[in-house]
């Protein structure tokens, strides 16, 4: 063993470092590896099934709930007396509803924030829903939003935050991570599948507080064995938090991306530390670059390791009625969506239910209105109407490809040429603001320049670019028209493959 690999074994195993799950989408690279060799490690990498899967829902919510609902806390110290858990007309499906009428593809709980407070009635701790009035300590939280999510047809995910801040075994490592275990083992067997396991950052203990060894190789080995097809996210191998909690994208984003940037002592110390009583605190450790070929250059391995975007609809994760009427805005939950869906990561979007237990009309209505733009715009593909064309497709991957609406075929470029373009033909003119582009990357990632042009006055004109694409990306662009488009990949790391094309115009406000 060289020195660097006996580095990477001792971060794995000292747990600084998230291991990786599937072969596929982790490839170690070898010490002293050349450009070439790390690009071909690059280029082999692959999203595994439960990846790809849950890359493919795009869209889904977060539920912040529990004690600090009704303390107007955001972050419970862990000694708030259960009696105060008494949501007066909750009704999970009413959420359900809500979710699925924004568009979304399912719900992630908060079954237990960093006070401990469990919305199971669990085994492991006296501090949950058993102690509260609700439902006369007969209620069972997890299990009500799981049937309701079930019954809609919405994946159903859940959140449990390894930082406890009551349970007495905490800081007693061998015994809280048995704990940890016991509950992960009732929230991933009693209340059927579950698409994705969060496990938060943060951790405010202070350097009296007590210190918890986290055995996190253990937590992932059980979820693996229970749920096979759920992502670990954040603190976890297979889904990547941004970086910021404000609904920021990047550009480029990467989800191919040297291993060292899955090290968990970084994802801790880059989440959040502190919180304002009703408010979290605003911090931005995305990074502009992590995945360049600059970025990939001495790595000891490159993973598969996809962005999630997480941000709440209100400056506060969990309700407070002194912010309903700072909940966003249509227009900037637009632009969270661009920002997150249109840059190669999913959202995961927090609506916080209020103290009845029900999502409250102002944030329904935000909903409501950005799922309506989104529909409208996205509603006519105008690349449809178009002659489509690409110099050497390779055969059987045509243009024409990108817009049958099939996700399984693709265009394909054969050449080893230094740029590849996509022309679309129209008989009239045509006005758009909108491109829509999809790698193939069940494939790998490989794109990592492209723009938009547009034939005027006899030339070729720049309307738009980007750098990645990944498995979505979208580009806003002031209104233009023609009869002669074209997509040109200006920068690529093996022959560009992209699934489905799209050029959109939005309707006027
Ligand atoms: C953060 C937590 O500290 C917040 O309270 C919230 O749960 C958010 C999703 O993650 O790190």
């Amino acid at each position: 063993m060289n020195t660097k690999r006996i580095l990477l074994a001792f971060l794995v195993l000292t747990g600084w470092m998230a291991p990786v799950a599937d072969a596929q989408n982790y490839v170690a690279v070898p010490d002293g590896a050349d450009d070439a060799a790390v690009l071909e490690a690059a280029l082999a990498v692959r999203p595994s099934e439960r990846q790809m899967a849950w890359q493919e829902l795009e869209y889904y919510g977060f539920i912040h709930f529990g004690p600090n609902t009704f303390t107007g806390k955001e972050w419970g110290d862990g000694t708030t007396d259960p009696a105060v858990f008494n949501p007066t007309g909750l009704d999970a499906n009413q959420w359900v509803a809500v979710f699925k009428e924004a568009g979304m593809k399912g719900l992630i709980l908060t079954a237990k924030h960093h006070d401990g407070f469990c919305l199971w009635p669990t085994a492991t701790t006296e501090y949950s829903v058993v102690q509260s009035p609700w439902r006369s300590g007969k209620g069972d939280l997890v299990k009500e939003v799981a049937d309701a999510c079930r019954a809609a047809g919405l994946k159903f995910g859940v959140y449990l935050s390894p930082w406890d801040r009551n349970h007495p075994a905490y800081g007693d490592s061998p015994a809280y991570n048995e704990v940890f275990r016991r509950q992960l083992t009732e929230l991933l067997t009693n209340y059927g599948e579950v698409f994705e396991v969060w496990f938060d950052g943060a951790n405010g203990e202070g350097p009296n507080g007590k210190v918890q060894q986290y055995d996190f190789e253990s937590y992932y080995a059980l979820i693996r064995q229970l749920q096979p097809g759920a992502v670990i996210a954040i603190m976890g191998p297979d889904v990547r938090w941004v970086g910021n909690e404000a609904g920021k994208g990047r550009d480029p984003e990467w989800s191919v991306l040297p291993v060292e940037v899955a090290s968990r002592r970084k994802i801790a110390a880059d989440s959040q530390q502190d919180v304002k009583q009703d408010m979290f605190v605003p911090k931005d450790a995305r990074g502009n670059d992590l995945g360049s070929r600059e970025k990939l250059k001495g790595t000891s391995g490159i993973i598969w390791y996809p962005s999630e975007v997480d941000t709440s609809i209100r400056p506060g994760w969990f309700y407070h009625s002194s912010q309903d009427d700072k909940v966003k805005s249509p227009r900037q939950l637009e632009d969270i969506y661009y920002s997150s869906i249109g840059m190669n990561s999913t959202l995961l979007l927090n609506i916080p239910p209020d103290r009845r237990g029900l999502i409250h009309e102002n944030d329904i209505d935000h909903l409501m209105a950005l799922r309506r733009r989104i529909e409208a715009t996205f509603a006519v593909n105008l690349a449809r109407q178009a002659k489509l064309s690409s110099v050497r497709p390779a055969r059987g991957f045509e243009a024409t490809k990108l817009t049958d609406g099939d996700k399984h075929s693709y265009w394909k470029a054969t050449t080893a040429a230094s740029e590849h373009a996509i022309e679309f033909h129209f008989k009239k003119p045509v006005t758009f603001d909108r491109l829509m582009l999809q790698e193939n990357i069940r494939n790998g990632q490989r794109i990592e320049a492209f723009q938009l042009e547009i034939y005027q006055n006899g030339r070729w004109m720049k309307v738009a670019e980007g750098l990645t694409v990944g498995y979505k990306r979208l580009l806003r662009f002031e209104k233009v028209s023609s009869k002669k488009v074209r997509v040109k990949i200006t920068a690529f790391r093996a022959a560009p493959e992209l699934i489905e094309a799209g050029l959109y115009l939005a309707p006027e406000n």
